[in-house]
């Protein structure tokens, strides 16, 4: 295939991955429960005009970063799973706008998804491993894991927290693109959350500044900036495209290679910004 500019690179996301969470009335999200427990309110509206975004990796090479200052002066932060804050934020700031979480931590009893108060910041985004473009009743009796109970009990104890479902058309329509752009062909796993709040921060802001995708002259192999835990795989991928994802964003960067050298930083438009 031909090699897309970088131009025409972000035109295909803008234009082939937008923002969908699920919402009452999709498929068989229907009846009382899930019309009480989705959120009404559009996730745009929620956060209309935001400028400058920050999305924070979970890398072992934000570790003595000292970046904290830095991104929380940004509108709104995205982070990802059991990622902290406390006792790290001068190396990743303690500002969280949105989280994604993978239906794997909803799932598994040992991160006591319901209670801990570290997920209880911020607008919340679940996604789950659906299988390739199938409908939404397909998935919905045989999600990869079942979350879809625990969500309901954590919409119940926290109502007033924004919590949306992702709709997996979102993350197959990214998954595409990453495949369509790559020499080689990949795996059908969907792209890991990082890769998937990218995506969903460029149709929200401005300006997206990611930290730690591209790695720093920090990389390691320690797996995460919070856990004592090496494993390379953590930063080259193994389930998720993460090679691939890491080398489409390199080509859409609009900052330096002295940025992503020092600072683990890249910088894309959001889809505003890009004229198609
Ligand atoms: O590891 P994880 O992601 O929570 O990391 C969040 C995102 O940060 C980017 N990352 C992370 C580490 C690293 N060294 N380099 C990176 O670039 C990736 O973009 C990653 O997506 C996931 O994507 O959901 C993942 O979730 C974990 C795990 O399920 C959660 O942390 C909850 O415990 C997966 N690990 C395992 O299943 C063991 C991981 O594969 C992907």
């Amino acid at each position: 295939s031909a090699k897309l500019s970088q131009q025409e690179l972000l035109c295909q996301l803008k234009t082939r991955v937008p923002l969908t969470m699920i919402k009452a009335g999709d498929g068989p999200f229907k009846g009382e429960d899930w019309q009480k427990y989705l959120p009404t309110e559009d996730l745009n509206k929620k956060f209309e005009n935001l400028q400058r975004c920050a999305v924070v990796s979970s890398a072992g090479s934000l570790k003595n970063a000292t970046l904290g200052a830095e991104i929380d002066d940004h509108d709104a932060v995205m982070r990802f799973n059991a990622a902290p804050t406390d006792g790290y934020s001068i190396d990743v700031g303690e500002k969280t706008s949105i989280r994604i979480i993978n239906s794997q931590l909803v799932h598994d009893k040992q991160h006591n998804f319901l209670t801990n108060p570290l997920y209880q910041t911020g607008v919340l985004i679940v996604w789950d491993p659906a299988p390739y473009k199938q409908d939404l009743q397909h998935w919905y009796s045989n999600p990869d894991y079942s979350f879809f109970e625990r969500y309901m009990e954590y919409r119940k104890k926290h109502p007033e927290q924004l919590f949306y479902i992702m709709n997996p058309v979102m993350q197959w329509n990214l998954w595409d693109i990453i495949q369509e752009n790559s020499l080689e062909k990949i795996q059908r796993n969907p792209p890991s959350s990082g890769m998937q709040g990218i995506a969903l921060m460029m149709s929200l802001c401005d300006e997206v500044n990611v930290y730690e995708f591209l790695p720093s002259k920090r990389q390691s192999d320690i797996c995460y900036y919070y856990q004592q835990f090496n494993d390379r795989a953590c930063t080259m991928g193994a389930y998720h495209p993460l090679m691939y994802e890491k080398n489409l964003v390199k080509r859409m960067n609009q900052g330096t290679d002295h940025d992503i050298f020092h600072y683990g930083r890249v910088t894309l438009p959001g889809f505003r910004n890009i004229d198609c």
